[in-house]
């Protein structure tokens, strides 16, 4: 009997979806490089479920049906090379390989147009949801053919996350686009668990917040506006007690230097490349960067002054409110730079993205699964062609009002000494977007100044340059 799927890679996350695919009856042929990861597999957890296990790379393809729809759960870049170049000569065209790793967008696209000229149909997949949504139901995105995302389209909504009986899967368009929308999702989730910790440095350093009362602040704020998995987690989190040292929380005894995977910082990289204002993801891989200096902090800490913490006199409850507004509205400018960077690459790649679908696939089984992204997707139905999310009624109204709160979070951390990179840069994109005008005329002066770079006017047309020290030697005598 022929197998309905292929799964390559037996790691985590591949076995976790091998597990997933079957339990929605379907038959299973799984392939690791290293067989007696494959061998493991078969004697435990695939033990008496409809899974067939291969030692050798062709006997895996002959025991597919055709046309063969092969997953591809293996480490990102040289290896997904290597295993799709053991694969291709045992393929026939038509068959269908899906790459369900976090592949760089730009490698999608090069493979798709490879797999292309040998017949072979290439989906790049973004997963998200880690291990434990690859195991339930993850979050979808798969670029590439639309002839062969429709036949895999049934398998794809099958094993993700549902919403509202909704699967959170859907096609994002050609080539490298479901990759590229994993790696701005990924930037998000950076930019998110950022603007939240910031928020939770002021209410332990400044509000004195124990354990418990931290809990219950973000059990609270996840009832409303700010329901999320991140905020979920990070209330459970202050639960946590420590087994090493009694009495404390866990969260207190960890080190606090953060460790990264790198698409956080590729969604900065792509956004310098295309010209585009991603301030909040790429402060927030800073501020990891930041962290990892550990040891340097620790010496600058008794070098380096900054203003005496002085304790706090104002209204809690008020600050509480405060800092919930500023971290919604933060969160809110950072979606929208997201959205508009994917706008950007979409008009740059041709992919004809379609936003309200991207929220809600973002919905359900991904880290940063959230209620707003129900507000996301209905912004995008009253206009589809919407230039920044601030800009639609919801949002600004939000944005109309929360920015107070979120000036006066800043303005507290900056007299605490507390460093809020994302809050602050969410602030400074958003008087930045609603200023009519800003200082790059003298930007625009200098460069024409010392290279000649020519600017613009404000009351007429053209282009015009001005032999700067001429004038000034003139002003001068
Ligand atoms: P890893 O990223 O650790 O990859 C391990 C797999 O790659 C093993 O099957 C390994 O085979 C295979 N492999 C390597 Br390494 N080098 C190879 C080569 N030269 N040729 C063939 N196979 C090779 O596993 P993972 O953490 O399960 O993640 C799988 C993919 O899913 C990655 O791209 C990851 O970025 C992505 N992803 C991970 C998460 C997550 O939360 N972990 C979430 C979403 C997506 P071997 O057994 O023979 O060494």
């Amino acid at each position: 009997q022929l197998q309905n799927v292929g799964v390559v890679g037996l790691t985590v996350m591949g076995k976790n979806l091998a597990l997933n695919i079957e339990s929605r009856g379907y038959n299973v042929s799984v392939f690791n490089r290293t067989y007696e990861r494959t061998e493991k597999f078969l004697e435990n957890e695939a033990k008496g479920k409809n899974f067939v296990g291969n030692e050798k790379i062709e006997d895996f393809v002959a025991s597919l049906e055709k046309p063969r729809a092969i997953l591809l759960m293996v480490k990102a870049g040289k290896p997904t090379d290597a295993t799709i170049d053991t694969l291709l000569p045992h393929l026939d065209e038509g068959d269908i390989l899906i790459d369900g790793g976090n592949t760089f967008y730009k490698d999608t696209i090069e493979r798709n147009e490879k797999m292309k000229e040998r017949g072979i149909h290439f989906i790049g997949t973004g997963v998200s949801g880690g291990e434990e949504g690859a195991l339930n139901g993850p979050s979808i995105m798969a670029g590439g053919s639309k002839e062969a995302y429709e036949h895999v389209e049934p398998l794809l909504k099958a094993i993700s996350a549902k919403v509202n009986e909704e699967p959170c899967a859907a096609y994002t368009g050609p080539d490298g686009s479901g990759h590229y929308v994993k790696m701005v999702h990924n930037g998000i989730e950076y930019s998110d668990m950022q603007l939240i910790s910031e928020v939770y440095f002021i209410l332990k350093n400044v509000l004195k917040m124990s354990g418990e009362e931290l809990h219950e602040v973000f059990a609270e704020w996840n009832k409303g506006e700010l329901d999320s998995y991140l905020i979920e987690i990070t209330a459970d989190i202050f639960k946590k007690e420590d087994d090493v040292n009694k009495g404390t929380l866990l969260v207190d005894n960890i080190l606090d230097t953060a460790g990264q995977k790198g698409t956080g910082k590729w969604a900065s990289q792509s956004a310098l490349d295309l010209g585009v204002p991603q301030s909040i993801i790429t402060e927030s891989v800073y501020a990891r960067f930041i962290s990892a200096l550990k040891d340097e902090r620790v010496k600058a800490s008794k070098e380096l002054n900054g203003p005496e913490a002085e304790e706090f006199q104002g209204s809690k409850e008020e600050l509480l409110e405060q800092l919930r507004q500023a971290l919604y509205f933060s969160k809110i400018c950072s979606y929208a730079q997201g959205f508009a960077q994917m706008g950007k690459a979409s008009e740059e790649y041709n992919w004809n993205l379609d936003y309200g679908n991207i929220a809600m696939i973002f919905r359900g089984g991904c880290i940063i699964r959230a209620q707003f992204l129900q507000k996301i997707k209905e912004a995008y139905d009253r206009e589809p062609k919407l230039d920044n999310l601030l800009l639609d009624s919801y949002f600004k109204n939000i944005a109309n009002d929360y920015h107070k709160s979120l000036r006066k979070v800043i303005a507290l951390a900056i007299e605490q000494g507390i460093a809020v990179p994302a809050l602050s840069s969410a602030l400074a994109y958003y008087d930045s977007y609603r200023s009519e005008r800003l200082p790059a005329n003298l930007l625009q002066a200098q460069r024409d100044y010392f290279g000649a770079h020519t600017y613009q006017r404000l009351d007429k047309e053209g282009t015009f340059h001005t032999e700067w020290q001429e004038i000034t030697q003139k002003t001068d005598q």
